[in-house]
């Protein structure tokens, strides 16, 4: 199951407390104080583990906590440090304080660990305490307590390119095609109900990820579909290819109706580069063909059946991906 969403709460460990002690030997009087500092709190980390691909195991465990400092002991013995906990999250993972609503963390691919809960300070034993006016000092210090977080953990995919279209496009078609990935096609719509992501690679050896998303239709951005959140998973991408069936009636309107909705989510997406594809071109005959050719030089005929333009599709996603 693909979950991109999840809350979960952070304790990091506290301070152990600082002790307070005198050294008691034999033939040695007023041994002077002796008591050791606490350990520190462990901190919790987030990094990344490149074989998760969801934030489904958050749905179910949801408090994790770092262990805490030990006491100080006697003879200036400081309490043990405890130990970082280090919660591994899919690459992609945004990580925000829930109360102030920041972005603490953002784990693109490479990012180092980051700590998102501080460790409490260890106190002080009494041995720091000791002055020339205070030789036998009966004071410790607590230690602090770790650093207590409630946070939103978002996921959102790293794709270089984004598919959208309204159901039963041929979107998952067109990422079989072209991918190695094998997402679920069917003659319906709502086929896909989670992102997929699959990687092209060019004959020059590089390659790219590409995702495909959910279908997405008009009043989308009100929930009517399957609603716009996982449009989140294409904010990143480099390039968009708007796919739309070449059968229905008025392909212009869809394409600005998908525009559409995409800007009310987020008008950022508009900027991308993008490319038009329409696809099923070999559904129709030459004169339907024929009257779609003036719709825009720059748009794509296409068909995920046959093949037939996929290289030249390729091709420009590629160009624009590279930057070549
Ligand atoms: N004739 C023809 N059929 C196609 C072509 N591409 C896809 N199809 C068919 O169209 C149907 C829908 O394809 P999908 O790839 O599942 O479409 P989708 O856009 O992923 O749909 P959702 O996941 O529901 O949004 C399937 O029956 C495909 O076989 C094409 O180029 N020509
Ligand atoms: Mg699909």
């Amino acid at each position: 199951m693909f979950v991109d969403y999840a809350e979960i709460e952070v304790k990091a460990g506290d301070g152990g407390d600082g002790c307070v002690s005198f050294r008691r030997e034999k033939y040695v009087p007023k041994g002077g104080p002796d008591g050791g500092d606490g350990g520190k709190g462990g901190n919790v980390l987030v990094a990344i583990d490149e074989n998760m691909s969801t934030l489904l195991d958050f749905r179910y465990r949801k408090v994790f906590r770092a262990d805490s400092g030990g006491r100080g002991g006697k003879r200036n013995r400081s309490g043990r440090d405890g130990q970082d906990l280090v919660i591994y999250l899919p690459p992609g993972t945004l990580v925000k304080d829930s109360q102030t609503g920041g972005l603490i963390a953002d784990l693109k691919p490479g990012c180092k660990p980051v700590i998102v809960a501080c460790g409490g300070a260890g106190g002080k034993g009494n041995t720091r305490f000791k002055s020339s006016v205070n030789q036998a000092p009966l004071k410790a210090t607590e230690g602090e307590k770790g650093e207590h977080k409630i946070l939103e953990l978002e996921l959102k995919l790293i794709a270089d390119v984004g598919l959208v279209g309204f159901p039963n496009a041929g979107k998952s078609t067109l990422l079989t095609r072209i991918s190695d990935a094998r997402p679920k096609i069917a003659s319906y719509p709502y086929t896909t109900l989670v992102p997929n992501l699959g990687i092209v690679r060019t004959a020059d050896y590089r390659s790219y990820v590409v995702a495909d998303i959910p279908g997405v239709i008009e009043g989308a951005h009100r929930g009517k579909g399957l609603g716009f959140d996982f449009l989140r998973h294409i904010q990143r991408t480099r390039v968009l290819v708007f796919l739309i069936e070449c059968t229905v009636d008025d392909p212009l309107m869809q394409y600005n109706m998908l525009k559409a909705e995409l800007g009310l989510f987020d008008v950022a997406l508009l900027d991308k580069p993008a490319v038009v594809a329409l696809n099923k071109i070999d559904l129709l005959n030459k004169r339907e063909r024929e009257k779609l050719d003036s719709l825009d030089d720059n748009w794509l005929m296409i068909s995920c059946l046959s093949g037939e333009n996929l290289d030249v599709l390729l091709e420009i996603i590629t160009k624009i991906v590279f930057g070549d």
